[in-house]
């Protein structure tokens, strides 16, 4: 049906090839025609440099998309159920277009279209797409999900999975271009990468390649330990409380000190962090130590929770701890963030009174049972992906502190041990680069961190690692070559620019590994990526 709307631009097209497509109401109201459940919100064409979003009405995303190529901006809502519906924003590049498609994603619990990120991706030509995942709120907010269970599906994967097949649908018939979409391609980190990977676990033809940061996939644990480690160092109840402010003075400097050179080169960057052997009792006050600057043996019990896993009854593996070195300042203090608590009040016990002190790992148990939204990406086992011919790049910061950086490695040791028993090596198709120094997505003080993934981006640039845009340096460009021209990166080298502006040019580079290897230090000028090769530390 599509088709025949279509098809005076399959002939347009034919003998114009850099016609441009019809950015109108009209022509995506004959396109989605068929379509009972879909509005149209909004269409708009965009002129080269213009910018687009919803400013401050979009909660999680309030920063518009600035410079764009020419394009056609295009909001469409589809109801999902007789009480939910979601949005979705389309980018359309006009003469631009590289044929291709790319969906991104959502940060935490938030609801809304992440038009920042769409025109990143559009700079490269590609026809974009995210969807406000079916509801309107702040990043730790997760409120919206008492008592509307649809909504919470919706969050989970059917607003993503929905929004991708009407996408697909608009951009064929859109561009009428006779082969269709080219190739599809996903980007997104945190709740961004649990997107990718529930969308590969349910949908696996859904996409080519996918790009994964930080996945948020293990939903409730990971809700789950946010609230036991803040707990655990509450002010008022919390024996052993530490002062935010003495991970950052204190213990961050001391772990730096300690781990940094067990990697082989002094240069502020702890490149094994769960590789380091840590003397706990180091920060342990003494007679005659300065009484600010050290802790007390209960104070070191706490640290203790942080940077080891979290093993509960019966010896159950609940959840890994946060990555030497990393600052866990984030959820700590007076306000427990709603990223943890809020999972359980609303989302669990539909009581947004429920009171959290209480909490055990009982409740992880039955929250378990609930797995809200079904949105947990638990199912290890991505053989349908490689089925698909599909590449997926994930990568994780070394010093999350927001997402344990171990979860990805979890992950990644549960996928390999799915695999490799059926007779599949996860390299063929599956590959892990862990960033040593970044924190949550993005960014670092001293370590090469960008790479121009989702969630990225570095002042002067407006996508794309400035001066090096190619495969070696770029995320997105280097997983297109694996999945178009068949060469699987044996690494990605991260880059740090001067005061993360580009224009001040590069500070130092360095090659990102596939786990589990990781970056050696060889010789010559350590901010040279050349001085670096990626090694087998077994
Ligand atoms: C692009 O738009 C910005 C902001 O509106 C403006 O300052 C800049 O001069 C424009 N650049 C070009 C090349 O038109
Ligand atoms: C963002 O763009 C929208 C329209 O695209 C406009 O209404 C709004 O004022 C812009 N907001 C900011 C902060 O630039
Ligand atoms: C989201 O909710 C806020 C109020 O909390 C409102 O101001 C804003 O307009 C809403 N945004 C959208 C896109 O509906
Ligand atoms: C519209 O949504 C309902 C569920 O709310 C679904 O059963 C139906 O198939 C959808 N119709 C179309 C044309 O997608
Ligand atoms: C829709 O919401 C109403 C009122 O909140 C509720 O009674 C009903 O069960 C809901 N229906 C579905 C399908 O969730
Ligand atoms: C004691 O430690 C605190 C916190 O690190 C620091 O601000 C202060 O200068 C130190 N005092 C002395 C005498 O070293
Ligand atoms: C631990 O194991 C015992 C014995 O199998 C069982 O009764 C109990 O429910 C388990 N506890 C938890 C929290 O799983
Ligand atoms: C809260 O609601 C969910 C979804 O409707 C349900 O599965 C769960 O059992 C409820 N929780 C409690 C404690 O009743
Ligand atoms: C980088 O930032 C620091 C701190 O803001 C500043 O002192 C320095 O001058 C900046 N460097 C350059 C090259 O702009
Ligand atoms: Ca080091």
């Amino acid at each position: 049906m599509y088709r025949l709307s279509a098809l005076p631009f399959v002939v347009l097209a034919g003998l114009l090839k850099s016609v441009v497509a019809d950015c109108t109401t009209e022509a995506f109201a004959a396109i989605l025609k068929d379509n009972s459940n879909a509005t149209i919100n909004l269409v708009q064409a965009i002129p080269q440099n213009g910018s687009f979003g919803q400013g401050a009405l979009d909660l999680p995303f309030p920063t518009n998309a600035t410079k764009l190529p020419a394009l056609c901006a295009v909001a469409i809502n589809v109801k999902s159920s007789e009480n939910s519906s979601y949005d979705f924003g389309l980018f359309l590049p006009d003469k631009t277009w590289n044929g291709r498609f790319l969906t991104t994603g959502n940060g935490g619990f938030g609801g809304g279209i992440n038009w920042p990120d769409m025109g990143i991706f559009s700079q490269y030509g590609f026809a974009t797409m995210s969807t406000d995942t079916g509801h309107n709120s702040s990043v730790d907010d997760g409120s919206w999900g008492l008592n509307a269970p649809e909504s919470l599906i919706d969050w989970g994967h059917r607003a993503m999975h929905g929004s991708i097949v009407l996408a697909k649908e608009i951009i064929t018939a859109y561009y009428a271009s006779p082969d269709g979409i080219k190739y599809s391609y996903y980007a997104g980190c945190s709740t961004g990468g649990r997107q990718g990977l529930k969308e590969a676990q349910l949908y696996p033809d859904s996409f080519d390649g996918i790009s994964v940061g930080a996945p948020a996939w293990w939903t409730v644990h990971l809700a789950a330990n946010t609230l036991r480690l803040g707990l655990s160092n509450r002010p008022d109840t919390a024996p052993g409380h530490i002062d935010p402010s003495i991970f950052t003075s204190v213990i961050v400097p001391e772990i730096t000190k300690q781990c940094d050179p067990q990697d082989g080169l002094v240069d502020g960057i702890i490149n094994e962090p769960y590789s380091c052997n840590f003397n706990y009792e180091a920060l342990l006050c003494t007679p005659t130590s300065n009484q600010t600057a050290c802790l007390t043996p209960a104070q070191l019990d706490t640290l203790f929770k942080f940077y080891n896993p979290w093993i509960d009854a019966n010896q159950t593996y609940v959840f890994p701890s946060m990555a030497m070195g990393a600052d866990p300042t984030f959820s700590l203090g007076d306000d427990l963030t709603g990223l943890g608590y809020g999972l359980f009040s609303w989302w669990i016990y539909n009581n947004s009174d429920w009171d959290y002190t209480k909490f055990t790992y009982d409740d992880v148990v039955f929250a378990d049972s609930i797995n809200p939204g079904g949105a947990t990406a638990d199912h290890f086992d991505l053989s349908a992906s490689l089925d698909h011919g599909t590449k997926i790049m994930m990568y994780h910061g070394g010093a999350d502190a927001l997402i344990p950086t171990g979860s990805s490695v979890y992950f990644y040791d549960q996928v390999t041990q799915a695999l490799i028993p059926k007779g599949i090596n996860p390299d063929d198709f599956y590959r892990f680069f862990l960033i040593p120094g970044m924190n949550h997505c993005s960014a670092s003080d001293n370590a090469p961190w960008y790479i121009a993934s989702a969630s990225q981006t570095i002042d002067g640039a407006t996508h794309s690692v400035p001066g090096y845009e190619d495969a070696e340096h770029d995320i997105i460009l280097s997983m297109m070559k694996w999945v178009e021209e068949g060469e699987a990166p044996e690494q990605l080298i991260a880059t740090k620019f001067v005061n993360d502006s580009a224009p001040l040019g590069v500070e130092r580079q360095r090659p990102l590994c596939p786990y589990p290897k990781q970056s050696k230090y060889i010789a010559g000028d350590p901010n040279e990526p050349t001085s670096w090769e990626c090694a087998s530390l077994y």
